[in-house]
C-alpha cells in the first residue's frame, strides 16, 4: 500500500525539466505544497513567486534533510544532476552531484519514511553491446560517459532501496527532452532545442552532431504528463521501479531541420560534429517502452510535426516581444 503524495520537494527545480514540472505539480497539488529547490538562488519569475523556494545543494545531506523536515515533505522529485556533455568536462563533479545527491534523497526517504522518491534516468544508460534500434528494457548497460555510469548506478540504487528498505523509488529513462521554456543544461541532445531558437532568431544553425544522427526525443508536455503518471501509478502494477524505458519519437538532425524548414523555408543548417558526436553515437536511435505502456499506461501524444509547430509558435511569440531568451 503506497502512502499519499501531498507535500513535494523538487530538487534541480530551476533546470530545463524542473522549471516546467514544478509549475504543473503546483497546479495539481497546490502552490504551497510544492517546494522548489536548487543550487542556484531563487528566481524572480513565476516559479519564485508562486510557491516556496529553498536554495540548497543536494550534496548537503544535513541541509537537504532540514528542508524536508521544515516543510514536512513526503515526496522528493529529484532532478538535480550534471548532464552528459558537462559531465565529461568534470567527471568527479558529475559523480559527486549525481550519486551523493541521489543517495541523500534516498536516505532521507528511508529515515523520514517518505511516500516516494522519483529520480529520472536517461537513455545515457545504454552503450556498447546493446541493440541501437528499439533498444529493449532489459539489455546490456555499458555506458561510455560518466553521466551514463551515474544513471546506471542510480537505477540500481533506487531498486536496492525498494528491495532492501521498502522505499517507493521510481524512475524513467528519459530520451532527449525538447522544450521552449528553459534552455537545456549541458546535455548531448541540446542541439534539438538550440536549433529552434536559432531558426527563429537568425534563420541558421550550426549543429554539433552530424545530419544523420538519430536519437530518441520527447516533447516537454509528454515528459511532464508521463512523469506525473508514473508518480501517481498504482504501485501494485509496477514490476519495474527505477528504470522504465520511455519512448516517444525518433528523428535524425537532418529530419529535425527539414521539419523546421516546412515553417521557415530559408532555414540553413551546417553540421560540425564535436566531442558530443561520440556520445550520441553510443546511444540508442529508438527505444522499446512496452514495460511503461503495460505497467502505467504510458502513451505519448506529440510527434515531430506537432512538436515543431508548437515550438516555433511559442518561440516566435517570445521573439517578437523581445523575450526569446528571457
Ligand atoms: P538541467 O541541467 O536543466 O537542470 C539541473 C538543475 O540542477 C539545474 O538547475 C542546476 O542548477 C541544479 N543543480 C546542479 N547541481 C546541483 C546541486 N548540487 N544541488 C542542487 N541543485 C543542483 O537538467 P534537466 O534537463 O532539467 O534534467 C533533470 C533530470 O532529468 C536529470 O536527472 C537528468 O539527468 C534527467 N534527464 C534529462 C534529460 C533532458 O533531455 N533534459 C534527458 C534524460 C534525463
Ligand atoms: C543529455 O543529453 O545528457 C540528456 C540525456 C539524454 O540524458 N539530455
Amino acid at each position: 500500500m503506497s502512502k499519499t503524495i501531498s507535500k513535494i520537494l523538487v530538487t534541480g527545480a530551476l533546470g530545463q525539466i524542473g522549471s516546467e514540472l514544478t509549475t504543473e505539480l503546483r497546479r495539481r497539488y497546490g502552490d504551497s505544497n510544492v517546494v522548489a529547490s536548487d543550487l542556484k538562488p531563487g528566481p524572480e519569475g513565476e516559479l519564485g513567486q508562486a510557491g516556496p523556494f529553498e536554495q540548497v545543494s543536494v550534496t548537503d545531506a544535513e541541509g537537504l534533510t532540514a528542508v524536508c523536515i521544515r516543510h514536512n515533505i513526503d515526496t522528493i522529485v529529484h532532478l538535480a544532476a550534471i548532464l552528459s556533455a558537462t559531465g565529461e568536462k568534470d567527471p568527479l563533479a558529475a559523480w559527486h552531484v549525481n550519486m551523493t545527491g541521489l543517495i541523500n534523497a534516498l536516505e532521507i526517504a528511508r529515515d523520514l519514511e517518505l511516500a516516494q522518491v522519483l529520480c529520472p534516468s536517461s537513455i545515457a544508460v545504454f552503450g556498447a553491446g546493446c541493440p541501437r534500434d528499439n533498444t529493449p528494457q532489459e539489455t546490456v548497460l555499458k555506458p561510455s560517459t560518466i553521466y551514463g555510469v551515474t544513471k546506471v548506478a542510480g537505477e540500481l540504487l533506487c531498486d536496492y532501496y525498494v528491495g532492501r528498505y521498502g522505499v517507493d523509488a521510481r524512475g524513467l529513462r528519459y530520451p532527449g527532452i525538447v522544450s521552449a521554456e528553459t534552455l537545456p543544461g549541458g546535455g548531448t541532445t541540446d542541439y534539438a532545442v538550440e536549433i529552434y531558437y536559432s531558426a527563429v532568431e537568425n534563420g541558421e544553425y550550426t549543429c554539433f552532431v552530424s545530419e544523420d544522427t538519430r536519437l530518441p526525443m520527447m516533447y516537454m508536455p509528454d515528459c511532464i504528463k508521463g512523469t506525473i503518471d508514473l508518480m501517481e501509478a498504482d504501485p501494485d502494477r509496477l514490476i519495474h521501479h527505477g528504470d522504465f524505458n520511455m519512448g516517444s519519437m525518433s528523428f535524425s538532425a537532418g529530419e529535425l531541420a527539414a521539419s523546421i524548414r516546412e515553417h521557415i523555408p530559408g532555414f540553413r543548417t551546417t553540421y560540425r560534429p564535436d566531442y558530443r558526436q561520440a556520445i550520441a553515437d553510443s546511444w540508442p536511435s529508438s527505444i522499446d517502452d512496452t514495460a511503461a505502456r503495460d505497467e502505467w499506461d504510458w502513451r505519448p501524444e506529440y510527434d515531430l510535426q506537432a512538436m515543431t509547430g508548437d515550438m516555433l509558435a511559442k518561440l516566435r511569440t517570445r521573439h517578437e516581444a523581445g523575450l526569446l531568451y528571457r
